[in-house]
This record gives C-alpha cells, structure tokens and sequence, in this order.
C-alpha cells in the first residue's frame, strides 16, 4: 500500500504568505509519515508549499499512490478539493484530514474523498490503510466518516489518541526539502526558522477557537525529549531560530522551568518565539522564557473589554494581558498582541475599551483580524441563523461569510485605522478616524 500525502497550500498562490514569507514545513504530515513509516508502511510526502497543482498531478500519474492523503485547513479547500478530484480521476483512494474536513463530511464525501480522519491522524490512519488493505468494512475503522451505502455520512467512535507522545517518532523533516524553507526565511529576514511542537491540545474553551484536532485533552512531551529533538534540529539545519508552535507554550510552569534547566544543562539556546495566554505568564516564567533565548510571546488579546472576553469565555482578565506584557518587557522579551474585531455584542464602548488597552499594554506588534465563525465552534452555532455566505461553498472559505447584524467590512478598517493612530501617537489622525467610525455607524450587514 503506497500513501501519498500532501496539503493544499502553494505559497506560489498566495500574495499574502508571499510578503510574509515564514513558511513552516506541514508539521501534521511530517508526524504522520514518520509514524506510519515506523509502522511499515510505504509512504512518500509531495510538499506543496513551494510546489504547484500541475507538479503533483505529475508525481501521481508517475508514482501511482493507492492512497492519496491530504491535508486540508479552512483557507485551503479550494485546493483540497481540487487535489481530491485529480487524485481520485486517477484511481486513488482519497483520504482527508486535518481541522477542516471532519466539519463538513458531506460536501467532502460528496466530492469524491473516500473517508475522512477526525482529528488525531496517526493511529486512525494506520487502522483506515490496514482496513483498505484487507478490504474490511470502514464501519469497523475507529475515527473516521465515510458516505455509507445510502449516501449519508456516517461517524464511527471517536479517534484513539496517541498515550505517550515521548515514544513517537519525530516529524519526517528529512522526507521533504527543509532547506527551502531555511532560504525562504533567510532571503528575506536573514534569519530562518524551524517549528516544533511540544506539547498536543488545548484544554480552554474559547468558543471561536476550532478545537476538532486534539479535542479539549492536552497531553505534554518531557522536556528531555524536546531538548533532543530541538538538539537535533540545532545540529542539522543550524536554524537562527524556533517556534515553538503549541497553542499555548507556557500552559505548565513546571514544564518550563525543567525544560529551561535541560537546555542550560546542554548549553542549547536558541532563540524562539511562541503563543501564550496571559493568565499563564508569571515571573519565574518569563525568566525561564528569556534564558532559553526567547525573543517574543504572542498572546491572544482579543478585546480590551472584559465584558466581550467573557462572551467569548476566554477565562482571562484584560490587566492580566496588561501585567504579562509589562513582565516580558522587564525580562527583555518581546510582546506580540492578537485582537478581533467583532465579536458577538461588542459596541462603541468594548471598540474604546480595547483602543485604549493596546494603548495602555504598549505590544511590540499587534495583528487584528475581523472575527469569523469558524465550523463545529460554539460562535459558529450561536451565529449560524445570521450567517451569509459570500461565495459558493466549494469556491470560499469559512472567512467568506458575513454575519447579518454586524458592522460593515468597512467599518472595522475604521476601527483599524483609529487603532493604529491611536496608539502611535497622531491623536487628530485617532480622532478624524473615529469620527468617521461614527459616521459609519450604521453600516450593518443585510
Ligand atoms: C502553526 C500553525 C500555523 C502556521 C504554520 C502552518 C504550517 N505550515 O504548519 C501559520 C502561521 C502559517 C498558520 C496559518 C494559518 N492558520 Co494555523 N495553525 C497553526 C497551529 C498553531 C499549529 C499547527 C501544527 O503544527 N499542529 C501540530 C500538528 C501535529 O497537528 P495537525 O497539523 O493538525 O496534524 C494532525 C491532524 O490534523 C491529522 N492530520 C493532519 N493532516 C492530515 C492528513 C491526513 C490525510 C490525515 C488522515 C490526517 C491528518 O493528523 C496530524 C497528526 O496527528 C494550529 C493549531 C494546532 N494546534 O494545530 C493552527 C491552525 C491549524 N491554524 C488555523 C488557521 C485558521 C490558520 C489561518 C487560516 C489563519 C489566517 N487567518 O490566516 C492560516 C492558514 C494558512 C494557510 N494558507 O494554510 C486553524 C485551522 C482551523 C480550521 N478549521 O481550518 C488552527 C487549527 C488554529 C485554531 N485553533 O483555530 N497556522
């Protein structure tokens, strides 16, 4: 059984990722090759990041998978289904994974994919390859959905998950051009950057945060066997720098003061950056942080208006954000700042709330973006009556939505823009662009 794996993303594609230029190698497709390789199974991975449709349409006619299994996220269906559909023209199975697919199992099935993995990949796909194999009844294969004999998709029992991430086999790095990443990062910034994960799932309950992969578990690696890995990496590819791409890497004090004393054991001290949540940063915390080389913590801000952040039940104070930023600074690190514009019942006074917290916490870098409804989340369901797509499913995205009842797209560039004077000081510029967010008041969406 040969398993072809691959993911819908070209960089050649996307003006955006192109300025941005940090790619990162498909972390999930890395993990699910190595283990299924240590399992014995034949596996090959067609990286599409610095690739292109025509290319894989190649490799698949030459190399002939029995299994094409591809990777999907929200901003790249279009692609997925492209991939599915040339796949499948060419006689393969076609299996899906990945946070999208599992939250629209009938337009995926429809589209010509044979099942789709819920979540955790690796020991789902092992038992879906071995049922292919002995042609066993995919009703038998933990994890999945399938379109059954009457064209409904179907749900088996959830997927079981890995017990001890200590003994899995790091992602295949080795298996896909590593190298063009590095240049990619290194023509552009000088720098390049590897990500690694340390940890798996998320135990807080934001309700816009897509949670389908690893469910609400969160299961840790020690922090010797992330000190190998990183000493691998550190040896192999000389990286200038990691990201620690957990949800949340500070989530155990603990950890971090044992994985800080490992590294300093080794002398390994890399610089990094990372995601956090401001409830989980202290002071022993950020000082582990600045002496394992970390320049920059992102955290999820969201709104400088507490009562929007228990709409959104993010279980974090706004001073706590305030605190965390103040204690990164005194340790020299970096604070990055996401917020969302938008969300469910926020009014003039939640808009200033949060104008005057990015203010008030003075971030290094702040990113905001217009809140949308992400499938299978709890602010999904709580908008579904008022969602408007804005495309055909198979040609948008999640993001291609409006949400009757709230502001304009315009309107949020208002906000952006009284942000971004605001808190650089050209107050006439903060006040003409409120008084033009005003004006705008009643642009709402129909
Ligand atoms: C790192 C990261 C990024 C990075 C790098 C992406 C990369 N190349 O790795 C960057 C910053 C570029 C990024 C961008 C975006 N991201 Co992002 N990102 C992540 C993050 C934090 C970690 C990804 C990771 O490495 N996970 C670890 C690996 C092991 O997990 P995994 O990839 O999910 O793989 C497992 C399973 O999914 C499954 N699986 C995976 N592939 C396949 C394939 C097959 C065939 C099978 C059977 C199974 C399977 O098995 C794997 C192993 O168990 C996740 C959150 C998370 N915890 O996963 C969000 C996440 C994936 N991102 C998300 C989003 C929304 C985005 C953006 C759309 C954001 C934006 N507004 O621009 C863009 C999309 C970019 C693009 N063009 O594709 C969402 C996706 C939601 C959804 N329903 O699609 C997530 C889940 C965050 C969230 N909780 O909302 N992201």
């Amino acid at each position: 059984m040969h398993l072809l794996l691959t993911h819908g993303f070209f960089l050649s594609e996307d003006p955006k990722e192109r300025e941005i230029m940090k790619p990162y190698a498909p972390l999930g497709l890395l993990y699910l090759s190595s283990y299924l390789r240590a399992k014995g199974f034949d596996v090959e991975i067609y990286d599409s990041t610095f690739g292109s449709i025509a290319e894989l349409m190649s490799v698949i006619d030459s190399h002939a998978p029995t299994v094409v299994g591809i990777y999907g996220n929200l901003l790249t269906r279009g692609n997925v289904l492209r991939i599915a559909a040339g796949a499948k023209a060419r006689g393969c199975r076609v299996v899906l994974g990945g946070p999208e697919p599992p939250n629209y199992p009938e337009q995926y099935l429809h589209a010509g994919a044979d099942a789709i993995v819920n979540g955790e990949g690796e020991r789902v796909l092992e038992q879906l390859l071995q049922a292919f194999r002995s042609g066993a009844e995919l009703a038998s294969v933990q994890g999945i959905q399938y379109l059954s004999s009457d064209g409904v998709a179907r749900r088996t029992a959830p997927p079981p998950l890995l017990e001890d991430l200590d003994v899995q086999p790091w992602p295949d790095r080795e298996r896909i051009d590593l190298s063009r990443y590095l240049s990619s990062w290194r023509s552009r910034h000088g720098q390049g950057s590897i990500s690694l994960i340390t940890a798996r799932g998320c135990p807080y309950h934001c309700r816009w945060c897509s949670h389908g992969t690893f469910g609400k578990t969160h299961r840790r690696r020690t922090p010797v066997a992330v000190a190998d890995e990183v000493a691998w990496i550190a040896g192999r590819y000389v990286p200038e720098m990691l990201w620690l791409a957990d949800d949340v890497f500070t989530i155990h004090q603990g950890w971090i003061l044992q994985y800080a004393q490992e590294m300093s054991r080794r002398g390994l001290r890399i610089p990094f950056e990372c995601i956090t949540r401001a409830d989980r940063m202290n002071a022993p915390v950020a000082r582990a942080l600045a002496s394992l080389g970390c320049f920059r913590v992102w955290i999820g801000s969201e709104s400088g208006s507490q009562r929007i952040l228990d709409r959104m039940e993010r279980g974090v104070r706004v001073q706590q954000v305030r605190d965390a930023a103040q204690l990164l600074r005194e340790h020299g690190i970096q604070t990055g700042m996401f917020l969302m514009w938008g969300y469910e019942g926020e009014e003039l006074a939640d808009i200033e709330a949060t104008i005057h917290h990015v203010r008030e916490t003075r971030p290094d870098v702040f990113l905001t973006t217009v809140s949308y409804p992400i499938k299978g989340t709890p602010y999904h369901d709580e908008t579904a009556s008022r969602l408007v797509p804005l495309r055909d499913w198979a040609q948008g995205t999640d993001r291609d939505v409006k949400v009757r009842g709230r502001h304009s797209r315009h309107f949020y560039t208002l906000a952006d823009s009284w942000l971004k004077s605001e808190v650089a000081g050209r107050l006439e510029e903060a006040q003409a662009a409120r008084q033009c967010l005003l004006d705008a008041w009643d642009e709402v969406e129909a």
